[in-house]
């Protein structure tokens, strides 16, 4: 198995630790189980974070304004007042702007900051490490300056960051589980309410593995927003006949299907699978409290083929090694995983299996694509945490 996992230089280390951080801020990334693009519907979703994160070390640095960012990972850094920011430059840097952009409109005094970020996150793989660096950066901001902020304020000022700063009319599910998540368990989360449960996830032998077709399709921004879009439009529509609704989640399948005749072909079935992938994220949580891998295998199956065929947002290369996995028992379930049009599939697969199973669906993928297909395992960790 391909270590992705960025190994600290012993260079690294050395600066991190001359860099005399006051704060050192632990932020991870995620993955989901089953419920996709069902958050910013008010559906359901089941995220965790992962033991993989983005680490801020941060310190004042006794200017007003003055803010310096170095990403030891990219060897890059970023310089910008507090006072003047813009979004003039790199795509990573709206996300810093974002941040603070959005502590200041909550009526919060910061000042000067120097920042060290260190990662062993996957960048653009589909497991949010834009929701890792949002999150990481607030939390970081909110200790350094005592700024008072609820974890709830955090993610939600993460996520605001995502809709004005970067473009990505993003829901909650990505800053929720960044933030909020328990080792060893997954969070089953009704995005109308916030309302969340831990459930346990004991699923030895089984573990979560991640295949990263290592191709991110242009579209994903600007589709994301397409489909939130249109399920709008569905909303729209249906209020003709249920004035009271205000998103999906307060219409029944069955609601939906009476009035197929009056949709557009594209709304109707985008909003079909909202209905049913829903449905698909009760039922896992049913099939893990009984510890039912098999059914939950099979709802993950269901969930891809619905992303695929109905919301549209998955990627060739996605479906080859979804459809790949089906030959292999040793898979229970395998699905595309966040937004969709690259990234990764998520496979609920036997322990004994992973490595063999890697292998091959390394040389099927490029012999397929060309592509070198990179894999590594994810377990269920906390959410983001101070570790200094
Ligand atoms: C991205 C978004 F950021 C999430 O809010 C969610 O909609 C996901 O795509 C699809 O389920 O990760």
């Amino acid at each position: 198995m391909e270590n992705l996992i960025a190994t600290q230089s012993p260079e690294h280390t050395a600066q991190l630790g001359a860099f005399r951080a006051e704060v050192i801020i632990n932020s991870p990334g995620r993955v989901n189980l089953i419920g996709e693009h069902t958050d910013y519907n008010n559906g359901f979703v089941m995220p965790t974070a992962i033991d993989k994160t983005i680490q801020f070390h941060l310190k004042k640095n006794g200017t007003t304004s003055q803010c310096r960012i170095n990403s030891l990972n990219y060897n890059t850094s970023y310089t910008y007042d507090l006072h003047k920011a813009t979004t003039d430059d790199a795509e990573w840097t709206h996300y810093i702007i974002g941040v603070t952009e959005e502590i200041k409109k909550l009526g919060k005094t910061l000042a000067g900051f120097d920042c060290m970020m260190y990662s062993n996150l996957p960048m653009g793989a589909g497991i949010s490490s834009s929701a890792a660096l949002e999150c990481g950066l607030a939390k970081g901001l909110n200790e350094l300056f005592d700024l008072g902020l609820t974890d709830l304020e955090i993610i939600k000022l993460s996520q605001m960051a995502e809709h004005n700063y970067v473009g990505t009319k993003c829901g909650i599910m990505d800053q929720f589980a960044s933030v909020m998540s328990k080792e060893n368990h997954v969070i089953q989360l009704d995005c109308e309410s916030l309302d969340y449960k831990l459930l346990p996830f004991a699923i030895e032998p089984y573990k979560l593995l991640l295949l990263n077709t290592n191709v991110s399709h242009s579209l994903s921004t600007s589709e994301y927003n397409v489909r939130r879009a249109e399920c709008e439009a569905g909303v729209s529509l249906l209020q003709k006949w249920y004035p009271e609704i205000s998103s999906l989640r307060d219409v029944t399948l069955e609601q939906l299907q009476k009035h197929q005749d009056a949709f557009e072909p594209v709304v109707f079935k985008r909003c079909e699978y909202v209905l049913e992938e829903n449905q698909r994220v009760e039922a896992a949580a049913k099939a893990l409290k009984e510890e039912n891998l098999e059914e939950f295998g099979k709802l993950m199956y269901g969930s891809h083929e619905g992303l695929q065929h109905k919301y549209e947002v998955s990627c060739k290369e996605l479906d080859f090694l979804t459809d790949f996995s089906k030959n292999h028992d040793a898979v229970l379930g395998c699905r595309m995983m966040g937004g969709g049009f690259g990234g990764c599939t998520i496979n609920l697969i036997h322990e004994d299996e992973i490595l063999a199973y890697i292998e091959a669906a390394e040389k099927a993928y490029r012999k397929e694509f060309n592509i070198k297909l990179t894999a590594f395992t994810a377990m269920p960790a906390n959410g983001g945490k101070r570790i200094q």
